[in-house]
């Protein structure tokens, strides 16, 4: 079993929607199980003139190889309704392979760390919901620093509107919480005010769990 980490990403046909469908298509995977699903977050797309992204991280624990995974993914991203039109297109559903254990995979359809990881709060903050904050990529960087770099700027991080107070209706990591906290911290000193916001509102959910 390895722990990977799936960035979900949506703007067309009720973002929301798509991406607790593809968290529900997670959790049937063969060989795999659902370990958590950050809050959903919303924000501008990186091209302009479409549609605001809503954008999730889940983390898996698996056995698949990485290739078989890849090709799961992107069955499920056909089951909802995937066109690949244009490269950066809107979409209903893009769900990308972020980190997969400590892997480095350098192949022509898989490439992981994912390629821009270090650029997207979109995807390092939902990330640091779920991965304890002193985790290092199998490239070595650290999410931490890569946290630092990247301020939490444009990003709205949903309510959520839930069954269970812990997080998406789904089992939630427990243990990197006290980790993320800490990650914050350090944070907050880089970058005063918005990052305070954020802070704010991830240990007011972290409680209630
Ligand atoms: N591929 C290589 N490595 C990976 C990986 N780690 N995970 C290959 C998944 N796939 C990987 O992907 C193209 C090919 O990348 C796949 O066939 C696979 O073999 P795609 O999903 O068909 O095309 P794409 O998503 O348009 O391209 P790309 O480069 O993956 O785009 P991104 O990085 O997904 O960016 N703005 C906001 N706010 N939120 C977003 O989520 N996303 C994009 C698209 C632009 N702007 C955005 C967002
Ligand atoms: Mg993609």
């Amino acid at each position: 079993m390895e722990r990977i980490y799936i960035g979900m990403g949506s703007n067309l046909a009720d973002p929301a929607e798509q991406l607790r469908s593809a968290v529900e298509a997670l959790g049937q995977l063969p060989q795999t199980t659902l370990a958590g699903v950050s809050a959903f977050y919303q924000s501008d797309s990186l091209l302009p003139g479409q549609p605001r992204y809503t954008n999730a991280v889940a983390a898996l624990d698996s056995s698949l190889a990485p290739l078989q995974l890849l090709d799961a993914l992107q069955a499920i991203e056909n089951d909802q309704g995937r066109e690949r039109a244009e490269r950066w297109g809107p979409r209903t559903l893009d769900l990308d392979i972020l980190l997969f254990g400590d892997r480095l995979i350098d192949e022509p359809r898989l490439k992981v760390p994912h390629y821009q990881i270090q650029e997207r709060a979109f995807v390092l903050y939902p990330l640091a919901e779920l991965a304890p904050a002193d985790l290092r990529l199998a490239d070595g960087r650290c999410l931490k620093d890569l946290l630092l770099a990247c301020p939490f700027v444009g990003l709205e991080r949903l309510p959520q509107i839930d069954k269970d107070p812990c997080g998406s209706g789904l089992a939630r990591d427990g243990g990197p919480s006290v980790n993320i906290d800490v990650e914050f911290e350090v944070a907050i000193a880089g970058k005063p005010a918005l990052t305070m916001v954020y802070v704010a509102s991830l240990i007011c959910s972290i409680k209630t769990c």
